[in-house]
């Protein structure tokens, strides 16, 4: 009888193999290892799960469509970007994930954010698979035409892979409403199909969700507040450090307010913005979604209680609960110290893998209450998978409504990634909880349809 090298040794193995066949892609090793590093107890606990070949095929994406993407600018000079969408998983239902345009996006990042998506869509228990795109073209100082000739030239090629029941992208850093409007008007004429489902994040007239625009920073704060509720507190009357000022950020800052807090902060990359009085949304959102503007116009304008430090690092503020929603790895081993020494109750993830593996374990170490992305910000793609819902349906559904399906959904993940990290021996450690349940539903779904 051959013997099976035990969980934790094949394991071992498949990373060294991830690194091996992925060379320079740092993030993606990152992601997979997060993930891999929590997996051996489940593998140990189920043995259907050590089937040789199941978390092989799992971190090995079904399908990588590059692709390039020429456009002219409006002085008629020629650039050429590339594409991306890597169809990770479609076990649970379609391959589901949003689009990031950035100059820094590569292969890696696109796989890394894939990945995370297989988990996070999991998490949501709603049928949805993993899926991830985007770009390395960066919108920031064009044109709306130059936006628009990019948006269509992206899509030329990409409306070939995609669909309701097979591919349906979303948003992410760079692409919010504009984009997608452009994105799909290309779709539409080249298919001459109305096809709604085909994309998430369409704006309210046409197909698009209420509170899809608020739902991953509201979600965020959700959890925040179900994070806090375990200790005994809640949200009213925390300071709350958030950086970004993007969608993700913007709503957070909204719904920290809602709920009694003061988030002090906002950022992008040239540096943040404390405001002892806490952020002026309005003032905030005007220069963000209208005037495309920067977080250093927000000081300029809002007075004496705001004040811009270029460069500088946002997690130097002290804060009760802190909400990375910006990028990955902005939150490094030294800024953790920093928030442990302020006294940080709470970290939740509204970007995704913001926090580097040494500040998670720092994080974990001091007691702090820590949400990954993959649970805490799994908001955003619920209600994406709602306004799938809906446009299949034909029908639209109050704010209300929709918003009181995300306080659920939150719920729920809350209570399954805290019931899980409990049942494998981890009490309060919401990674490996968030880990262990994604896994179980997609490894359940992808035993069940055999060796594809
Ligand atoms: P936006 O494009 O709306 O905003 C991004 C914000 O992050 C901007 O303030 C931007 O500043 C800042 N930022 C981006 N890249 C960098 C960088 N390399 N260094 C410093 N700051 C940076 O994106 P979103 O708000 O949609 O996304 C924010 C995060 O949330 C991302 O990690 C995304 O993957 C994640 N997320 C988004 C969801 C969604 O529904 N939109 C759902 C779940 C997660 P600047 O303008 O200077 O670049
Ligand atoms: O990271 C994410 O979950 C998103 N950018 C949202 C994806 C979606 O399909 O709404």
């Amino acid at each position: 009888m051959t013997s099976r090298p035990d969980p934790k040794t094949s394991l071992d193995l498949l990373r060294s193999e991830i690194e091996r066949r992925n060379p320079a892609e740092p993030e993606f090793h990152q992601a997979a290892r997060e993930v891999l590093d929590t997996l051996a107890p489940v593998l140990a606990a189920r043995p259907e799960y050590a089937e040789p070949g199941l978390v092989a095929r799992l971190v090995e994406p079904e399908r990588q469509i590059l692709f390039r993407v020429p456009w002219q600018d409006d002085q008629g000079r020629v650039h050429v970007n590339r594409g991306f969408r890597i169809e990770y998983n479609s076990a649970l239902g379609p391959y589901k994930g949003g689009l990031r345009f950035h100059p820094s996006v590569n292969l890696g990042i696109i796989k890394f954010l894939g990945f995370e998506q297989i988990f996070k869509n999991a998490l949501t228990g709603l049928g949805i698979g993993g899926g991830k795109g985007g770009s390395d073209f960066d919108p920031q100082g064009r044109s709306d035409s130059e936006v628009m000739r990019f948006c269509q030239s992206f899509m030329t090629e990409l409306h070939r892979h995609i669909g309701e029941y097979t591919d349906v992208p979303a948003g992410d850093i760079g692409v919010g409403a504009r984009e997608i409007g452009y994105l799909f008007g290309q779709y539409r004429r080249i298919t001459n199909r109305w096809e709604g489902g085909v994309l998430t994040g369409k704006s309210a007239g046409w197909g698009g969700s209420l509170i899809r625009p608020e739902a991953t920073g509201y979600g965020n704060v959700l959890f925040a507040e179900a994070m806090l509720r375990e200790r005994g507190e809640d949200l009213e009357g925390q300071t709350a450090v958030v950086s970004g000022s993007g969608n993700v950020a913007i709503y957070t800052i909204q719904k920290l307010t809602a709920l009694g807090a003061n988030p002090v902060t906002c950022s992008d990359s040239g540096g943040y913005v404390v405001d002892e009085k806490g952020i002026d949304l309005e003032l905030l959102r005007r220069i963000k979604e209208v005037e495309r503007g920067r977080v250093s116009d927000y000081a300029e304008r809002r007075g004496a209680s705001a004040r811009f430090v270029p460069d500088g690092r946002v997690w130097d503020v002290p804060a009760d609960v802190a909400l990375p929603s910006a990028t990955q790895n902005e939150l490094n081993a030294a800024d953790a110290a920093t928030l442990v020494r302020n006294g940080v109750k709470a970290v939740s993830e509204g970007a995704n893998m913001p926090t580097t593996p040494e500040a998670v374990d720092l994080l974990q170490q001091a007691g702090v209450a820590f949400g990954p992305g993959k649970a805490a910000n799994a908001g955003g793609v619920a209600v994406s998978a709602l306004e799938m819902t809906q446009n299949a349906a034909r029908t639209s559904w109050k704010a209300d409504q929709v918003e009181d399906e995300l306080a659920r959904i939150m719920t729920d993940i809350h209570t399954t990634c805290a019931e899980t990290a409990e049942r494998y021996g981890a009490p309060g450690d919401y990674v490996t909880g968030a880990n262990i349940a994604g896994f179980e539903r997609v490894a359940d779904a992808m035993l069940a349809q055999g060796v594809i």
